[in-house]
């Protein structure tokens, strides 16, 4: 009696295990073949459009970018634990740069800084470029996003002062406007994981703060040769990004609001039939970010941004300060809701001396890619676009062209909510047709979840890849 039960216990116990590893065998047969009908469905419809042979002008600025491990180089400088963290718009020695390092790392939270001090800045330059695993890459938002352009056979024109290094560096179907430089400005990536440990803190998240001394991009130097070629180069868009190297510069008075302002006139000239494209940056200068909406987004037809910077623009377009920090992983309602305001806020702008209504909207998050155009606006293939926006996200951070369903993650449900709101519906995600698109009061949008890569090999300006995919297909 005993021994039998013992035995049927064990049978019983077996059945549990061999139920439970095929229940888990059969959950990843089934997620396996949803990555593979979403996969092949954003292939699909990127294959769609044929990218078409356009111009495009890219401005402003380029750089080099050194990636590090930010521990790492504290420690080989003995950079230890301030007495107390403290924001800085500017560094000027190592004492302040481990207090705005001591604000950040335990936030977990990007950003980006100048250094006034030029000795100080080659230092860490020089002790980065001792720590083994460091390296080097083509960096800025103009040039990344002119190469993609490239990539994808349009033919572009390139303003930024920078390296002959850096313009060897780029396909010969770019263009580069701007004399070259003896030596390119160099941003200092210092990168730090989840749960890394500086003296008393942890970062609650892996991230990095870009610190620079930039002596040429603050000034947009190289704009008004930039702007004579584009008027003979006649593009079919105009891109506008890397303006962040403007935040926290020491401008003689002035000199800021006076060059941002003969960016306000250029785009003012060009014509209606351009489409002109602002991306958005990390910006922590409240009067800075209020200047280029002034001289910049209202002059824009499009904008590109990520999730960080969209309720820093919405914040600073409803009168508010700057937003440091924010949710990294927004649901699809709640980027949704804050897209519908940015947009309201941006769309009746009344088309004089140059301004324009924005008829375009991108969001690129980690999880999706949001596109809103305005109905029967010049805008095309926004259903391609965004998957095409998903397929480079994707393929940006793994590092390869091929897609590998196996190295890849969905973190978008199965439906998503409309709003907010609670009485708005739901969309569930169509496996085999992933874009969602949908019509709205006098606009689309599209939704295009993201297989996100598993097998990470670079982020830090995928958005800039990201952006300008979307772009190629709407033009
Ligand atoms: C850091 O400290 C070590 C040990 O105290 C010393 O040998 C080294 O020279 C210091 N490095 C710098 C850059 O100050
Ligand atoms: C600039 O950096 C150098 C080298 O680290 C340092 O000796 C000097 O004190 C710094 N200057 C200021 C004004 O902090
Ligand atoms: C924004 O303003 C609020 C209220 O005035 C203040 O508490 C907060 O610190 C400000 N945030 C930033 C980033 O300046
Ligand atoms: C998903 O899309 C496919 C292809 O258009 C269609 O045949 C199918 O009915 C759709 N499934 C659902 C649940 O709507
Ligand atoms: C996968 C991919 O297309 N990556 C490109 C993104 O942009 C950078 C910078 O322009 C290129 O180096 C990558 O090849």
């Amino acid at each position: 009696m005993v021994s039998g039960s013992v035995k049927i216990g064990a049978s019983l116990s077996f059945l549990v295990v061999l139920v439970a590893f095929l229940y888990k065998r059969h959950a990843d047969e089934v997620l396996q073949a949803r990555l593979k009908d979403v996969l092949s469905g954003l292939l699909r419809a990127e294959k769609k459009v044929p990218p078409p042979k356009v111009r495009v002008a890219v401005g402003f600025g380029g750089c080099e970018d050194i990636f590090v491990n930010g521990l790492d180089l504290f420690n080989l400088l003995n950079l230890t634990t301030p007495e107390l963290a403290k924001h800085h718009n500017v560094v000027n020695n190592a004492e302040e740069l481990t207090q705005l390092m001591a604000y950040f790392f335990p936030q977990g939270a990007a950003a980006e800084r100048y250094i006034a001090n030029d000795t100080f800045f080659d230092e860490l330059v020089e002790a980065a470029s001792k720590i083994p695993g460091h390296r080097w890459m083509l960096g800025g938002n103009a040039p990344a996003m002119a190469r993609r352009f490239a990539l994808e056979g349009l033919d572009v024109l390139l303003g930024a002062r920078v390296a002959l290094s850096v313009v060897d560096g780029l396909p010969d179907s770019v263009k580069v406007i701007g004399e070259t430089l003896p030596k390119s400005d160099v941003h200092l990536l210092m990168e730090y994981d989840r749960n890394d440990k500086w003296g008393k803190y942890v970062s609650p998240r892996g991230n990095r703060l870009i610190v620079h001394s930039d002596n040429v991009n603050p000034y947009i130097d190289g704009m008004e040769a930039f702007i004579e070629e584009v008027v003979k180069f006649q593009p079919s868009l105009v891109v506008i990004g890397g303006l962040q190297m403007m935040d926290g510069f020491p401008y003689e008075k002035g000199v800021r609001q006076a060059r941002l302002q003969k960016l306000r006139d250029f785009l003012k000239e060009i014509p209606r039939s351009t489409h002109i494209h602002f991306e958005m940056a990390s910006f922590a200068d409240e009067g800075l970010l209020n200047e280029i909406i002034e001289n910049v987004v209202y002059f824009s037809d499009s904008l590109g941004m990520n999730e960080q910077e969209l309720p820093n623009i919405l914040n600073i377009l409803q009168g508010g300060n700057v937003s440091l920090v924010s949710d990294s992983y927004p649901r699809v309602a709640s980027v949704l809701d804050e897209m519908r305001t940015v947009y309201s806020l941006l769309k009746d702008t009344k088309e004089i001396d140059g301004r324009r209504k924005l008829t375009r909207l991108h969001v690129h998050t980690l999880a999706f890619q949001a596109i809103l155009t305005t109905k029967e606006s010049s805008w095309k293939n926004t259903m391609s676009a965004a998957a095409k926006a998903a397929l480079t996200a994707h393929r940006y951070t793994c590092g390869s062209h091929q897609i590998d369903p196996q190295k890849a993650r969905l973190i978008m449900d199965e439906s998503f909510s409309l709003s907010k709101t609670p009485e708005a519906g739901r969309i569930p995600v169509n496996d085999t047709r992933p874009v969602s698109c949908w019509q709205e009061d006098g606009f689309d949008l599209c939704v295009a979840p993201v297989l996100v890569c598993t097998n990470i090999l670079q982020t830090g300006g995928g958005g800039d890849n990201v952006s300008a995919a979307g772009l190629v297909l709407q033009v």
